[in-house]
């Protein structure tokens, strides 16, 4: 196996991507999508990427909360894609164009139209463009409170291949409580983007064109899970970052096709965590270590003033998959390494620092936090492996698939609980597009006695969510044998959104759903009207022929 030196290129920090024009209240923005190279680590040569302004990491935004955001996503990327497609899987088949692409922001609360619906896709230049795509700008309203999250691509069938090729970048939103809470910035905030790899010997990525062993005979085939051999933070290989005496945030996602991360620093100091997916928690609570499966976001101080390890690494201890695949291995036990300069920091430093230790972060978010009464509707959702028609081991919500009629159909503005049973051998990161939700509870129950009566018999009490996952998120983390229940308010837009397991090559094969936020009015909905429009008029044309 290709061997990787740790700890020999410094990490890279992402540019703040620059609007091209402020008019009316509007800032506009233009990414192209671009084919180009990469270097992943200091031994390795470039690879090929597909990268938002060709960049790996990609450009990330900075808006304020209801700043009016407007970006034309340009897909400037060549026709043939240089991961392997299969063409098995559903909206990626043989008449399909091989390289489509759609923009979702992933926590975004985004109008449907503008939200990257997996079947609005559209090919380079907009040659070909599928059946639920309508237009080319889109629009961000960012009507949320502070937080960091996350861009990336959404297309069916081949979500995985393009965010594996580089496809996602940060988003960032700022408000004045953020402001006022003092928090570090500039060079002492840092987003990192944790993801895995494979490499060739000469440094192209490598992404497998089908499972070992593969008796379905498909060629190329899609994978159950993608487990990269190497981690990668902000696209270079256990990079170092050299860090002073003092407090730093870290605002860390986990952007891998399948890989869970259980974060801990290896002299023993612990985290603050400061926030969850959704914004900044109202009291900050101390971790020694964290689990981030994909797509979740964490928000952590570490306070490296009393460091006395010169040296500290950032360290990973979670079995893939998880929670009982294979355990770490020197590979993939190492993120990255902080570096604590010997340099002394000035007593005036020392004394604002002294007086920012004494006062615990503590916020005042002016939002209802939703109570189970107030609830007007609870869905019981199945998560279950399954075997699809070439006899692959699958995941499907509900026993349904992408393809199947709408079944959730939550009203405008209503508050329904959405609890999640597993019954997999896999933990599954869940998310709902457009919303935040709270965590309410995990409980244990019989998984023979459902297979047997269909009844979910509960084994245990119900437990709290973590110490710090009790705050806004929007990917949930839902255990084999487990129910977990999460609460939400389907608002403050209508019309047809997504929820799917967030580990790629999953939600690629038919672990995903539409849903439909439904208005008094249906054709109130823009979404809705315009989609009936364009139908309406395809048949006629079809019937004038
Ligand atoms: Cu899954």
């Amino acid at each position: 196996m290709l061997h990787l030196t740790r700890f020999v290129d410094p990490l890279p920090r992402p540019k703040k991507k620059q609007p091209f024009k402020q008019v009316k209240g509007n800032t506009l923005y233009e990414i192209k999508m671009l084919e180009s190279n990469h270097t992943f680590h200091r031994d390795l040569g470039p690879s090929t990427i597909y990268g938002y302004d060709g960049q790996y990491v990609a450009p990330y935004f900075e808006v304020n909360r209801n700043e009016k955001v407007k970006v034309e996503w340009k897909n400037e990327l060549p026709l043939k894609h240089f991961l392997p497609v299969d063409k098995t899987v559903h909206g990626a088949e043989e008449d399909k164009p091989e390289v489509r692409t759609v923009v979702h922001v992933h926590g975004g609360v985004t109008r449907a139209d503008s939200d990257g619906y997996p079947d609005a896709w559209y090919t380079n230049g907009y040659e070909v463009t599928g059946p639920f795509f309508t237009r080319k700008v889109y629009e961000y309203d960012n009507p949320q409170q502070a937080t960091m999250l996350w861009y990336h691509d959404h297309t069916v069938g081949i979500n995985r291949l393009n965010v594996y090729a580089g496809l996602a970048g940060f988003y960032i939103i700022r408000d004045e409580i953020e402001k006022k809470a003092q928090l570090p910035k500039g060079n002492e905030e840092v987003f990192l983007m944790i993801q895995d790899k494979c490499f060739f010997e000469n440094g192209e990525m490598y992404y497998p064109p089908e499972p070992t062993p593969n008796p379905y005979g498909v060629f190329p085939c899609i994978l159950g899970e993608f487990f990269g051999d190497f981690i990668i933070t902000n696209g270079k290989a256990y990079p170092y970052l050299n860090v002073e005496k003092k407090k730093y945030r870290f605002r860390i996602l986990n952007a891998a096709n399948a890989r869970f991360f259980e974060l801990s620093l290896d002299n023993g100091q612990s985290f603050e965590v400061i926030g969850t997916d959704q914004g900044l928690l109202e009291r900050s609570v101390k971790v020694k270590k964290f689990l981030l499966a994909p797509a979740e976001r964490i928000d952590v101080i570490i306070d490296f003033s009393h460091s006395s390890q010169r040296r500290i690494n950032l360290l990973n201890s979670a079995r893939a998959p998880y929670p009982s695949g294979d355990e770490v291995n020197e590979y993939t036990r190492y993120v990255m390494q902080f570096r604590v300069t010997s340099k002394q920091i000035s007593s005036q430093f020392a004394k604002e620092q002294a007086v920012h230790d004494a006062k615990p972060l503590f916020l005042q978010y002016p939002y209802d936090k939703w109570k189970e009464e107030d609830a007007v509707k609870e869905r019981a959702l199945l998560l279950s492996e399954e075997k699809d028609e070439y006899g692959r081991p699958y995941m499907l919500l509900n026993k349904t698939t992408w393809s199947q009629p709408v079944t959730e159909k939550p009203k405008l503005h209503s508050i329904e609980i959405w609890k999640f049973i597993n019954i997999s051998e896999d933990t599954h990161p869940i998310h709902i597009h457009l919303v935040k939700f709270l965590l309410l509870s995990r409980q244990r129950f019989d998984k023979e006695q459902y297979l047997a009566t269909g009844e979910v018999t509960y084994t245990g009490d119900k437990q709290r969510p973590l110490i710090y996952e009790r705050g806004w998120k929007d990917v949930v983390a839902a255990n084999p044998g487990e129910e977990v229940r999460v609460i939400t308010k389907f608002t403050p837009y209508s019309g047809r959104y997504v929820w799917h397991c967030h580990m790629l090559e999953h939600e690629d094969n038919e672990m995903m759903r539409p849903y439909d936020v439904v208005p008094k009015f249906r054709f109130a909905n823009p979404f809705y009207f315009i989609n009936t429009v364009v139908r309406t008029i395809s048949k006629v044309k079809r019937v004038m022929k």
